[in-house]
């Protein structure tokens, strides 16, 4: 795949400054890009980044992949896909990066550094199957990311022409979020682009995200309508326990049919949360809600008396699973974001969808 994909990329390029704002809008251009340009730089050609690699970086322009050079102060760990850059078209050099308009962060094991894992996104394609790897605890992590970040979550369900019980599936994966949209497909049916349409419009971009093995990959060949010997790798999983094989190793951008365009990303074992305040708050409002009613206004619902949050427990309004959920994912937040202090040492918190 990856020969074939550079020998598609062209040498070099040669695109008028004049390239229509409609064109440029159906790769994702917006207001938002176009308000950053300065002067003198009417020659350059707006591109995204396509992928991510140690050693070189690869555009998706209006004619099709380029392949970019760097120049000697920037590194290839700079951009993310989805990123918006400005390219020189004589030389193929990447000039600058637009700020971005959201970004999907991770952090990661072993304190390395924080990873993009894509950026520029409107909607995350929250994919699992039904199958053991469905998890509401794993959902909610990808759930709090994506309302932390401004993206409209969707839960996948892949898989369906496997179980017998979608519809427990899609019960279960509704519950998750007030209002939250759950599909069904099965990835390797044409019909998927149907259900997914609404997020996939022309300059519109989804990013695909969940565990190894769910079907991310086979869900963007469906989408970008591959033919076969183009096709992205997949591969089975362990018949065992429902694993993938971490077949996919790097994120990259593709042309969705019929307009958008998709971000495949490889496989997450683990999700921490961090920075995420809002996005938990959005996340679990059917629990913030109930806690206006608790006698304690710093009530943490663990022992307090008057706790509206542990009488919904009691009761059965609220499912104590989901109480216990929202305590774990809450102390985890709180240990891993670093608490800024404002001038009188009040605290800093950020408001969900802001770009760094
Ligand atoms: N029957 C059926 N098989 C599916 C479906 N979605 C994916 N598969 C199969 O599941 C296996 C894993 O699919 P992949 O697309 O490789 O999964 P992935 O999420 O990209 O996995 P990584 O790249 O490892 O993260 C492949 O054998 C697919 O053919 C589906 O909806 N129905
Ligand atoms: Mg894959
Ligand atoms: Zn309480």
């Amino acid at each position: 795949m990856q020969q074939r994909h550079s020998a598609a990329i062209q040498a070099g390029v040669t695109i008028s400054s004049d390239q229509s704002a409609v064109s440029l809008a159906s790769l994702g251009w917006s207001a938002f890009y176009h308000e950053q340009l300065e002067h003198g730089e009417a020659g350059l050609s707006p591109m995204r980044i396509g992928s991510v690699h140690r050693d070189r970086v690869t555009a998706v322009s209006l004619l099709g992949p380029v392949r970019l050079r760097l120049s000697s102060q920037s590194n290839t760990t700079d951009f993310a896909v989805g990123d918006w850059i400005l390219v020189d078209p004589e030389t193929r050099m990447l000039v600058r990066r637009l700020n971005r308009r959201m970004l999907l962060q991770r952090q990661s094991e072993g304190g390395r550094p924080t990873q993009l894992i894509a950026v520029n996104v409107d909607t995350l394609l929250i994919v699992t199957s039904c199958n053991d790897d469905f998890n509401p605890a794993r959902l909610e992590r990808y759930l709090a990311l994506a309302n932390e970040a401004g993206a409209t979550p969707v839960i996948v369900l892949t898989k369906i022409d496997q179980t017998a019980d979608a519809v427990s599936y899609h019960r279960q994966g509704e519950a998750l979020q007030l209002g939250l949209n759950v599909v069904m497909v099965n990835a390797k049916a044409p019909e998927a682009t149907l259900t997914l349409a609404s997020w996939c419009g022309p300059g519109q971009t989804v990013a695909l995200v969940g565990s190894s093995g769910v079907g991310k990959s086979t869900l963007l060949n469906t989408l970008s309508k591959t033919s076969p010997e183009d096709a992205h790798p997949t591969a089975p999983i362990r018949e065992a326990d429902a694993k993938g094989r971490h077949t996919t190793t790097s994120r990259s951008l593709h042309a969705i049919a019929g307009g958008g365009w998709v971000i495949d990303t490889p496989g997450m074992r683990t999700l921490h949360v961090s920075d995420a305040t809002a996005g938990l708050d959005i996340l679990f409002a059917e629990i913030v809600s109930l806690a206006s009613g608790c006698r304690f206004r710093d009530c943490t619902h663990d022992h307090e008396p008057g706790c509206a949050v542990q009488s919904a427990a009691a009761d059965g309004t609220l499912d104590p699973a989901r109480l216990g959920r929202w305590r774990k994912l809450t102390a985890e937040n709180l240990s891993n974001t670093p608490i800024q202090s404002g001038p009188r040492g009040n605290k800093i918190t950020r408001t969900p969808g802001k770009g760094r």
